[in-house]
């Protein structure tokens, strides 16, 4: 069985992976096995055929995930405190760097690492009882999984510097007001939101989606120039498919496309 973890389900159905962060006894918190555990994901999944886009959630009903484990995060001293963010951001790294969406189905409370772990997905679905926040503050701390940069890059600095420095926590509802999810459903109808979603995207063709996964992230943290030059690369490459001229065609013939991953 190439996903049996101790702390994450997987469950494969019509080739979408839905992982579930399984420590229910502590709200879901990611503890250090978890997130080695979804580095390994990771790294199989990219290679894997028969998976083609990927859920994350939390198990139960009442959080996503409720941060890192602070029974682990209390016995780091300085230099492991370091090495732990590293290999977490390495892990939030390897989910955002997927050529194949990766969707968090946000069913409760995403604080802390919970809330990181969202952002590095590449789209954000919350559940109309999620909760959003970044409290390490609270705990003397500051976000190590990537918080700092990535609520910053999504909702804008004065914005992420109120939620970082107070620590509080939001409502779904605020967390779309300023751009930190995507879309608000109702709690009951969050898994077939998400379903629903990567239904219309698979259905699109797949090396133009992958493209599109690549070009915008690759073009996050260059100057325009270069991001547009890695466009151009991006779109070469569709043009070279078999599936632009078969989505083209389509659409010249009044049909639907008939998409063969080439
Ligand atoms: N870690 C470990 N255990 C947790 C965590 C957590 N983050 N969150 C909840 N739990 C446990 C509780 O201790 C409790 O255990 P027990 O039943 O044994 O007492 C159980 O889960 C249920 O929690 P509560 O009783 O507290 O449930 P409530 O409904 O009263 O409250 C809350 C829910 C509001 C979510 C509350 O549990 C809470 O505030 N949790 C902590 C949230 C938090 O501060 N998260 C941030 C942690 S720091 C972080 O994520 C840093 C990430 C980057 C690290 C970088 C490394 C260098």
């Amino acid at each position: 069985m190439k996903y049996n973890f101790k702390n994450l389900l997987v469950e494969i159905d019509n080739h979408i992976a839905k992982v579930t962060i399984n420590r229910p006894q502590a709200l879901n918190a990611l503890s250090i096995e978890t997130i080695e555990e979804l580095q390994h994901f990771t790294a199989v999944v990219s290679s894997d055929d028969e998976v083609q886009a990927i859920i994350i959630t939390g198990s139960g009903d009442k959080a996503f995930v409720a941060g890192a484990d602070i029974n682990e995060l209390r016995q780091l001293d300085r230099e492991a405190g370091e090495f732990y963010s590293i290999r977490g951001n390495r892990a939030m790294r390897s989910i955002e760097l997927l050529r194949k969406p990766v969707i968090a189905a946000i069913n409760g409370y995403a604080l802390g690492g919970g809330c990181e772990l969202a952002m590095a997905c590449h789209i954000r679905i919350a559940s109309d009882k999620a909760k959003f926040g970044q409290p390490e503050v609270n705990l003397g701390l500051i976000p190590g999984f990537g918080g700092t940069q990535r609520l910053t890059r999504l909702v804008g600095m004065g914005r992420a510097l109120q939620l970082l420095l107070t620590g509080e926590t939001i409502s779904a509802e605020e967390a779309y007001r300023i751009g930190l999810v995507n879309q608000v459903v109702p709690h009951d109808e969050l898994m077939n939101s998400c379903y629903k979603l990567l239904g219309t995207i698979l259905s699109k063709a797949p090396i133009a989606v992958q493209s599109i996964i690549k070009a915008v992230y690759g073009g996050q943290e260059v100057v325009l120039d270069v991001a547009l030059n890695r466009e151009a690369h991006w779109f070469g490459v569709t043009c070279g498919t078999e599936d632009m001229k078969e989505g083209t065609a389509a659409f010249l013939e009044k049909r639907k496309p008939n998409w063969s991953n080439k």
